[in-house]
Parts: C-alpha cells; structure tokens; sequence
C-alpha cells in the first residue's frame, strides 16, 4: 500500500498562505478534537464540544500565550467530509499567523497532509466516488461558468451514477453467461441474440459519454488558438483587440513579437488561451530565428489558427508556404487591415487554404465579432451542448473508449454457438474498465497520481 495511513491525524491550511480576512486550518483524524482541546481555550469554558458548533475563543501555545482568536467547529465522524472527526480553525489569515497556528497542530501530534488528502479520505470512507472526488479540484479550477455547471454536476455524483449503471447492467449480462458456463444445461436458455441485445443500450450510453469530450476537454484545458502569419500583419494587434487591453508590444516595425504571448480570454463562454507569436519569415538574426522556431511549435500545439495577413497587400509567397504547412489543422484565414483599402485577392486566398476566410479590422474593431463567432463555430461545431453528462478528462476517456473496445469485441463474438468464456473475460474487463473511472476497481498507483495533482488542505 502506498497510500498513507488513514489513522494518522492530519492537518493543512485550506486556504492559501497569505493576507485575508479569514484563514482555514484543518484537521481530520481520530485525534482532532483532542489536539484541538489542547491548543483551543473557548471565551466560555466548556467540558465538551459539541459538533457541528461554532465556538469562540483563543489559540494559545503550550506556554498558554494568546495567538489568535478564531472561530472553532468540531464536525464529529460519521457527518464530516472525510467520515472521520474533522477540526477547522477560522483564524485571521496572514504569513505567521497561520503558519503558528498550524504548526502547533503538528507539536501536538498531527501529521501534515499530503496534497488532497482529505478528499482521499473522503473518497476511501465512500462518501465520494472517484469521479466526485475528482469533480472537486475541477469546481476548483474551472474557469468559466459553463466549466463550473459540468464540474458541478461531477460533484453531484451524476456521472458516476451513470457509469455504475452500466456497470452494474454489464455485470448481470457477465453473471447470465457464468451460469451457462457452470451449468451447460442452462446454456441453450442463453441465445447470442438476446446478449446482443442487452450489450447494445450499454454501447449507446458509453458512445454517448465518448462524444461530450471534444467539449468537455476545452471546457476543463480551454482551446488553444495560435495567431500566425508574416510580420507586421497585425497579430500583436489582433491580440489586443481581443483581450480589450494593450497586452503586446505593436509597432510598424516589422518583426516585433520576438517571444510568443499567451492570455486566457472567454468567448461566448468557452476558455481560450490566446497566443500571439513571432512573424513567419526568413530569420534575420539568432533572437528571431528562435523566436520563429517557437511560433512553429505553438503551431503544432493548436487547436486552432488564425492565418492573418495583411489586407492591404497582394498575397506574400511566405503566405502560401505557411498557408500549405498548416493545411492539416483547423484554422481560420483572417484577413486584416479591412479598414485600408483592399489589395489582397480575396479568391487568390481561398485557393491557397481551405480554411474559411473572415475580413476584420484589429485597429478599428470591425468584424471581430464575426470572427469570435467564427472561432467557437469550428471548435464546437455551434456551440456548446450543455444538457447531459459531459466527460472532461482524458483518464475517464481512455478507460471508456478501452471499455466500449471490449464490448465491441464482445459484440463480435456472438455469432452461433460463441466462445463463452471469451464473451466473459471481455465482459469482465469492460467491468473493470468502468470501475477504474468510479474508483470500484482502482489501484494505489493511480489513486496516487490523481490525488497529488490537488491543492494541499483540500
Ligand atoms: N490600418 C491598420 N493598421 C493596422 C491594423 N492592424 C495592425 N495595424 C498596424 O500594423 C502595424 C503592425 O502591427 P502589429 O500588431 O505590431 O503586427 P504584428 O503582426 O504583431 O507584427 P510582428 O510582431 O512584427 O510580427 C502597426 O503599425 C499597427 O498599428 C489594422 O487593422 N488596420
Ligand atoms: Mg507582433
């Protein structure tokens, strides 16, 4: 076992080291409300606490001086996060403060928590699935409100309810072709058909799960679009006008942008991180050489581009050859400068790209709504769909694409008179696979990975 001991009593601050109002320190574990009592003197003496009260008075250290005073609760096992006896200090929120009051936790025992040790805790006692569990540093970390609704839905347990069903249909089809296996008069009773038939709703619900994750990975990671194209097009400009602010350095120097920029803005509630990146062109000097290699890696990240040239210019020879190498991506070609008078030929673009163009104007504002739209139109196809679960992580991916590929070969199995004890062991492993994204079926390894990406104190 790699996983920490559960008897351990352990403490963290639950919010961040610095100035506010109001600092957390918690603590969970058999000992909590002892190591409480012997730092914790409330203004009205009590011989107990009572739990899920709120108690006033001060933090003293064991030479009995004054460090803070706070507002106590003692949120006594089973109803407490973790199930477990849980202690949270409400103190004021500065450096030393909390880093006393903390450590004076830990001399009278407690442990310090590992990163999302109590939501470990918490999904070990099976108060949250594993799903649940990993909705709670999405909530966190959700940046937009249409990121928060799925986040919150996760927490609410629906997509591990969901998969549970399935899971807990695919085990009654397991245990109907076990039967047949151990009592062969049974078998005739079993037709492959009507395995088939009860295999195929289970599919559907998987498939419909695989198809929100387009959505919901940039919901969670947000959409990467790199703007591109030769110098002096408008680029560092564009980024401006999109993020409403003076962000970048413009100039009608060629060859500004030496070092490419990002900033996250929302569009029609969609996350976008936006990068401006250095001019496509034959490097002149060592600086750009780099800073043009680093524009050709963002590239290759993207998941989409806005190709900018110039408007009042023909068409450079640059542009086409940029224009070929990006022919594999997603991309729109924006054509800029709308407010000079046009020069480039429209026609002469779009039979160097495929991409759909958009005329705007980055100094004047004109057609940047169009090509707002324009950028969640060929990301999500519209828009986003918000009804339904949505998967957004790339685990809960994986192992519902593995689980679908089993039951699709189980599928394929079930011709007259199947093998089946394949048909079980692919069922089985479909089972597994399920129980791997709900924590029914998971490994210390993993659970090791998927906690040390939380915030420490939650
Ligand atoms: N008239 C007009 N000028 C523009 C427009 N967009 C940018 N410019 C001007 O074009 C020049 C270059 O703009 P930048 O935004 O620095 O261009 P860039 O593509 O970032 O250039 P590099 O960083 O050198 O690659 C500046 O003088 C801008 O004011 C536009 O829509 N209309
Ligand atoms: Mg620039």
């Amino acid at each position: 076992m790699t996983q920490p001991d559960s008897g351990d009593t352990i403490a963290a601050l639950s919010t961040p080291l610095g100035e506010a109002g109001i600092g957390i320190v918690r603590l969970s574990g058999p000992h909590a409300e002892t190591i409480a009592r012997r730092i914790f003197r409330p203004h009205q003496p009590r011989p107990k606490l009572r739990s899920h009260q709120l108690y006033l008075g001060h933090i003293v250290n064991s030479e009995g001086q004054i460090m803070d005073e706070v507002l106590l609760t003692l949120m006594r096992a089973p109803r407490s996060y973790t199930r477990q006896d849980v202690v949270e200090i409400n103190c004021h929120s500065g450096y030393a403060v909390l880093s006393r009051i903390l450590n004076l936790t830990l001399a009278q025992g407690a442990r310090l928590a590992r990163p999302g040790e109590f939501t470990l805790r918490a999904f070990l006692s099976g108060r949250l699935d594993l799903t649940q569990a990993e909705a709670v540093m999405e909530v966190i970390k959700a940046r937009t409100q249409a990121g928060l609704k799925v986040a919150a839905g996760h927490l609410q347990g629906g997509l591990g309810r969901g998969l549970s069903q399935v899971r807990e249909r695919l085990l009654d089809l397991l245990a109907r072709v076990e039967a047949a296996l151990d009592f062969p008069e049974e078998a005739a009773e079993l037709s492959p058909d009507s395995l088939k038939e009860g295999l195929k709703p289970q599919s559907q619900s998987l498939e419909r799960l695989l198809a929100t994750y387009q959505e919901g990975r940039l919901l969670r990671e947000g959409l990467l679009v790199v703007i591109a194209g030769c110098p002096n097009v408008g680029k560092s400009s564009l980024l401006n006008c999109l993020l409403n602010q003076d962000r970048a350095i413009v100039t009608e120097i060629p060859g500004t942008t030496r070092d490419f920029i990002e900033e996250t803005i929302t569009l029609r509630g969609v996350p976008v991180r936006l990068s401006d990146t250095a001019g496509l062109r034959p490097a002149q000097d060592r600086l750009e050489e780099l800073g043009i290699a680093r524009t050709r890696e963002r590239l290759a990240q993207a998941d989409l581009v806005l190709y900018l040239v110039d408007g009042s210019a023909p068409l450079a020879a640059e542009d086409r050859q940029a224009l070929r190498e990006l022919a594999g991506q997603k991309g729109l070609a924006v054509i800029n400068k709308m407010d000079l008078p046009l020069r480039v030929s429209a026609a002469d673009l779009q039979k160097a790209t495929s991409f759909p163009l958009v005329k705007i104007s980055a100094l004047t504002g004109q057609g940047i709504e169009d090509l707002k739209q324009g950028i969640v139109d060929l990301a999500l196809s519209g828009g986003l769909n918000q009804e339904g679960e949505i998967i957004t992580q790339a685990r809960h991916h994986q192992h519902l694409q593995n689980a679908l590929a089993l039951l699709n070969q189980a599928h394929a199995l079930l011709g007259p008179d199947p093998p089946w004890e394949l048909v079980a062991l692919e069922l089985k492993e479909a089972v597994q696979q399920l129980g791997e994204i709900t924590g029914e079926e998971v490994g210390d390894a993993v659970l090791d990975r998927i906690f040390s990406e939380f915030c420490l104190g939650k």
